[in-house]
């Protein structure tokens, strides 16, 4: 679905702008192509193709129908979370009032251009009336754009300090977020006998929170980190970019009040797989959300028989030393912890959709063109038997 979005979106995009397309492009006809006579259509394709995607046209659309409903990508202009609305609210006035510079300014030049264009030969050899040293000019275009930027520094000014100051409610969910690359590592905390906050749980890639009223917000707080190099943990309608710098603490809190699968990705380039790394937060009802917490929290019972093979052979196997599984030797921390895996949605932060036939191609080959290639998980090449004992083993993790 996605994949066939972005096709679309690079066809709209570089369609060749003449009629002529199927003719061989000559030096002529590419020259053409780039002048004025394609730049619109072009610039007009381009504004289609950013509007079908701004909308949410390609987001990821098979979650089953138990899940909240899924909110479209990156809508910033319907914030359904405190911060986001701040920031909304904030970005309004800034783009009216950049809005009416451009009109301003863009009115003036055309017509400036149109007022003083040649008419005659004669003015091709005569100089224009110079004019020097108005200081009622350059006082105005002096003060004005000063005065300008003041009012929108502390527009903005009051927004982020609202932002970054506000108080922890006693009752608010506390969770660590790490980047790793290409996944998101996700610590749910709790407060031990010495009030230190401690792990609880530990998830990935899907973040599940409560959900609150504007009157009666529920907030969940993240402490963002990296284990490697800078992420940003961007949901556009949740709250405003953070990023994930390494050995730092970057903090950002949500108070979302409409249930909903929430998408988000990773808004600082990464590396190879940047773009397969995708946030999902899940907002829903209290009672919807304790019972994921209470399950995370179990480790799963031991293997059933039927899938003791493959138990073993994920424990022979690396995949121990990479993962995690509660209640069993694997305790590797270098990729997703896999306890709970079968309650998430996706594989691979968002890659592909978390279905049998996929996760049996994930564990054959991750690096295969339709999973996540480059990512950080090797082609274990073990026979296709295996794979499907490890799989089934893989299914009873929920
Ligand atoms: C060298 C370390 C390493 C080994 C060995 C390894 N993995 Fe992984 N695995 C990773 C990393 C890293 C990711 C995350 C990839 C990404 O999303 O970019 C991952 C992701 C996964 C996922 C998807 C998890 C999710 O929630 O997205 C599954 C399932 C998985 N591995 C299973 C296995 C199995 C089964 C084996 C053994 C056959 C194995 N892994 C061996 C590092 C490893
Ligand atoms: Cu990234």
């Amino acid at each position: 679905m996605r994949i066939k979005g972005l096709v679309f979106f690079a066809r709209i995009c570089y369609l060749p702008c003449t009629v002529n397309a199927a003719a061989a492009p000559t030096h002529d006809s590419v020259v053409k192509r780039a002048g004025a006579a394609g730049g619109w259509k072009f610039a007009a394709r381009i504004i289609v193709a950013i509007s079908l995607l701004a909308s949410g046209a390609f987001a990821q659309t098979t979650i089953p129908e138990t899940d909240p409903p899924l909110r479209p990508i990156q809508n910033m202009f319907e914030p359904l979370s405190t911060p986001a609305l701040k920031i909304h609210e904030t970005s309004i006035p800034v783009l009216l009032i950049c809005a009416a510079i451009f009109c301003v300014v863009t009115t003036l030049l055309v017509f400036i251009v149109w007022k003083f264009r040649q008419r005659n030969e004669e003015d091709r050899h005569v100089e224009p009336p110079q004019v020097y040293g108005s200081s009622h000019i350059e006082l105005a275009w002096t003060v004005i754009p000063i005065i300008i930027t003041v009012v929108l520094i502390l527009i903005t000014a009051r927004t982020i300090g609202e932002i970054q100051n506000a108080k922890i409610p006693d009752d608010a969910l506390r969770i660590r977020v790490i980047g790793h690359q290409w996944w998101w590592e996700v610590h749910y905390l709790k407060q031990n006998e010495n009030g230190e906050w401690v792990t609880d749980f530990i998830a990935a890639n899907e973040i599940h929170v409560p959900v609150g009223t504007r009157e009666e917000p529920k907030m969940t707080h993240m402490i963002l980190e990296s284990s490697d190099v800078i992420h940003s943990f961007w949901v556009p309608q949740l709250a405003g970019k953070t990023d994930l710098v390494p050995n730092r603490k970057n903090e950002l809190w949500i108070e979302p009040w409409a249930t909903g699968t929430y998408l988000g990705n990773c808004a600082e380039y990464c590396g190879t797989q940047h773009a397969k790394m995708k946030i999902r937060v899940i907002v829903e009802e209290q009672d919807v959300y304790e019972a994921w917490a209470q399950n995370q929290r179990t480790p799963p019972p031991p293997p059933p028989a039927n899938v003791a093979l493959g138990h073993k052979l994920f424990m022979d196997y690396a995949c121990a030393n990479c993962h995690t599984v509660d209640g069993t030797i694997a305790d590797g921390v270098f990729g997703p912890d896999l306890t709970k895996l079968m309650t998430r949605r996706t594989l691979g932060s968002g890659a592909v959709d978390n279905t049998p036939e996929n996760l049996f191609k994930w564990v054959r080959d991750p690096q295969a063109a339709d999973m996540k290639p480059g990512c950080l998980m090797p082609d274990m090449k073990m026979l296709d038997s295996e794979v499907r004992e490890i799989v089934a083993y893989l299914e009873t993790l929920k």
